[in-house]
């Protein structure tokens, strides 16, 4: 088990390599694939960017993995041990949360991120039009057995870990019964959920009680075309400024995922959109720049709007690159903005401006900020 983010991969011979792809990394992995194949390994390829691009894939692995892999893999396996592996396994239906495996995190070396990732859940019940979750997901949304996921987060070392499901709070009568479950256990922790379901006292009242330290709430715009172009209108823009007050007056921070790049975008969303966040108290804020992953409707909209930019994958990162051209203003003014928003944002002055409202976990929130400031000082 390695991960890039901490270990250099080691260039020997395995009988099997097996790697996730996702579109930004998607040129490094191939490279990395031709090497071990070079080396007589067999290689297996799965993940978003293999679910979303099959052909493409199948070039660069000898076997690639079409969705999700619990049923899949262990086929696979059987089949490699008898020297019969196909070239593909597709999920042909969506496999069960029930009696996963409690992930060996012994063999994850260095990074607390993955060390502490649980998850509860598997899809969202939501369509935005920017995201590729219901293209690599069987479309039904899926929860594990409560008393599953207390197990495995028991089994975490640490007192930190993440809830990575893509929305957290989707099932609110589940998510309630897992937090009385997990109070228990004293830990701390994050997730990511949808705005509008903090506005129930009750479910952020549990997650305060179970140890939640902060929120991430896909806020994305403050624009009510901007949601509209995002086909995420449930997002109650009126509703900002009493969802965030009441998730600080449970002592859970806030941080805001805000998108730059919808079609109503001109070069005047960037002051706008920080003007927002000062004003909301948001203890931090990830901006993204909007990208058309493949399979998503804006993908199929700027493809056949002639708007893709002929880019390789690794523009399509959401940080440091555009891979289309935007309606309002043109991709170095969107790169330009999107650096400038997070330059001013996390600005001693902005920093200062912004814990002052907020005044929730003043201690590990003035260390992430100036941790982000002295990033990009
Ligand atoms: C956790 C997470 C992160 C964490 C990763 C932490 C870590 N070190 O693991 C962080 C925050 C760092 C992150 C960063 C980014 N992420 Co991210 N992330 C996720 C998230 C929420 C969960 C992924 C996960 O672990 N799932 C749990 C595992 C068990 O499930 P899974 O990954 O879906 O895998 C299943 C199948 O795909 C398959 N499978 C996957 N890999 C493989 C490999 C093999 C060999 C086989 C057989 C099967 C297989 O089997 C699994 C079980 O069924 C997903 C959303 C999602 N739900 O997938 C987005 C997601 C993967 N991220 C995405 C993106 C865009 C990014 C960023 C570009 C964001 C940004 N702008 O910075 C970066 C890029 C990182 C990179 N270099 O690739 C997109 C990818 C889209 C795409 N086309 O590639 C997703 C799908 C979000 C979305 N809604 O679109 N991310
Ligand atoms: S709410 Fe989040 S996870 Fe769900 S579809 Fe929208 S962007 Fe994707």
């Amino acid at each position: 088990m390695v991960d890039e983010l901490t270990q250099k991969l080691p260039l020997v011979k395995f009988d099997v390599v097996a790697i996730t792809v996702n579109t930004p990394n998607a040129q490094h992995v191939y490279r990395m694939a031709a090497r071990y194949r070079e080396l007589g390994a067999w290689v297996v390829l799965g993940g978003p960017h293999v679910t979303l691009l099959q052909e493409e894939a199948m070039q660069y692995g000898d076997t690639i993995f079409i969705g999700e892999a619990e049923e899949t893999w262990p086929q696979f396996l059987q089949d490699f041990l008898l020297g019969q592996p196909n070239p593909t396994y597709r999920c042909d239906k969506a496999p069960s949360l029930k009696g996963l495996p409690i992930p060996r995190r012994d063999l994850i070396s260095g990074h607390l991120f993955t060390k502490g990732a649980v998850f509860a859940s598997r899809g969202c019940p939501h369509h935005c039009n920017y995201c590729s979750l219901k293209k690599i997901y069987c479309p039904q949304f899926r929860t594990r057995p409560v008393e599953e996921v207390v197990t495995d987060v028991s089994a975490i070392a640490g007192k930190f870990f993440v809830f990575w499901d893509d929305n957290f709070f989707a099932d609110v009568a589940y998510t309630k019964e897992l937090l009385k479950a997990i109070r228990p256990l004293h830990k701390r922790w994050a997730a990511q959920v949808t705005a509008h379901s903090c506005l129930d006292d009750e479910l952020l009242s549990l997650a305060a009680q179970a140890g939640c330290l902060y929120l991430f709430l896909g806020l994305e715009s403050f624009s009510s075309q901007g949601l509209v172009d995002a086909n995420k209108v449930f997002n109650p823009i009126g509703r900002y400024k009493e969802i965030v007050d009441k998730i600080h007056l449970h002592g859970i921070c806030v941080q805001a995922g805000v998108v730059f790049g919808f079609d109503s975008d001109q070069t005047q969303v960037f002051q706008d959109t920080l003007e927002f966040c000062e004003d909301l108290g948001l203890d931090g804020v990830t901006p993204s720049i909007l990208t058309p992953f493949p399979g998503t409707d804006i993908y199929h909209q700027y493809a056949q709007e002639g708007r893709l930019l002929p880019v390789d994958w690794s523009y399509f990162n959401g940080k440091t690159r555009v891979a289309f051209r935007p309606k309002g203003m043109t991709p170095e003014e969107l790169l330009q903005g999107y650096n400038l928003f997070r330059r001013e944002f996390y600005s001693l002055s902005s920093i200062a401006r912004r814990l002052a409202k907020s005044r929730t976990n003043l201690l590990y929130n003035s260390i992430v900020n100036i941790g982000y400031w002295s990033a990009l000082v």
